[in-house]
């Protein structure tokens, strides 16, 4: 977890300059400053408006139809991404992207994932949830130029995850294989304006340790470009965490609380406005919003929230 190396990040540049940024009078007369510098065009991040959308908004939950199938081709490709403004990662991608896309059932459904090797390495797709064993991506290596195609019912309902599980698994999860698997309940959650979010870290000079952190792959991405949502609406976010060599990540969400259900496979939910997750855990969050404006949410490790875990909610009435 060292220093990013000099990069002109703008988290980092603002805590280096901004020393006495502490509670008393002086700090709110800085707010606007502060602001300018923490959200918007100014941030120093990657990418450009719109392209993490893929990644952030699932497709659609769909009510319980008996014998459906959810069919999803995936292709293990390796691709170099730009992980921090400038900063480019040699990532293993499901797809191109890290983390990969999100797939998406009901409860029952078909699951049929149509895998097709064109990396450098031998993969596979370990998917959370039940599944006979010679589906598990365990075993069934599949070598470069290789296919399989995993096919099983989805259950249970709930927050799930895949990643790839061929050996040496902290390098195959480091380098990108993974992403979130949502099955809906057979009758689908409430409306909601719906998000995911799969927290990582990305280590870009080899050493073992993480030198970026993000959610969706970008660091200060949701900073530069503040996620809207409206004050009436719920917000629903699916939340995983696959970041490697750090032992935890977690979610702190600013002037407001929400409910997290742990992995989302029950209604037993918890009331809070931070939650941390070891590497594999996710749940699904659900915020009411209160107040409109800009609110920050990120890692409370200020560390990962220095190095990339920071964006905003721009929530606004309508
Ligand atoms: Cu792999």
């Amino acid at each position: 977890m060292p220093m990013a190396a000099s990069l002109p990040v703008a988290g980092l540049a603002q805590a280096a300059d901004d020393p006495g940024n502490g509670d008393g009078p002086e700090a709110s007369a800085a707010a606007d400053h502060q602001q300018g510098a923490h959200v918007g065009p100014d941030v120093v991040a990657p990418g450009e408006r719109g392209e993490l959308d893929a990644l952030l908004i699932p497709p659609p939950a769909l009510t319980a139809e008996p014998g459906r199938v959810r069919h999803y081709e995936i292709v293990a490709m390796d691709r170099d991404i730009e992980v921090a403004k400038g900063v480019f990662f040699p990532a293993w991608t499901y797809n191109g992207t890290v983390p990969g896309p999100v797939m998406r059932a009901t409860e029952g459904d078909i699951l049929e994932v149509e895998f097709s090797n064109a990396g450098s390495h031998p993969h596979t797709i370990h998917f959370h949830g039940i599944h006979p064993a010679n589906m598990d991506g365990v075993f069934e290596i599949v070598e470069p130029g290789e296919s399989f195609t995993y096919r099983f019912p989805a259950r249970p309902y709930g927050m799930q995850l895949y990643h790839c599980h061929a050996p040496p698994l902290k390098k195959h999860i480091h380098k990108g294989l993974y992403g979130a698997f949502i099955i809906d309940p057979p009758t689908p959650r409430p409306p909601a304006k719906e998000l995911v979010m799969v927290m990582n870290g990305f280590d870009t000079d080899g050493d073992g340790e993480n030198n970026f952190y993000a959610v969706n792959g970008k660091a200060f991405y949701y900073a530069k470009f503040p996620i809207r949502v409206r004050r009436s609406e719920l917000v629903r976010i699916y939340l995983a965490n696959l970041t490697e060599f750090d032992l935890i990540n977690s979610f702190h969400l600013h002037g407001d609380f929400f409910r997290y259900y742990r992995t989302g496979s029950t209604d037993q939910f918890e009331y809070t406005d931070t939650i941390m997750q070891c590497q594999g855990e996710r749940g699904i969050i659900e915020i009411d919003f209160a107040n409109t404006g800009l609110f920050m949410f990120h890692a409370h490790q200020s560390e990962f929230a220095e190095l990339g875990w920071m964006g905003f909610f721009d929530v606004v009435d309508e």
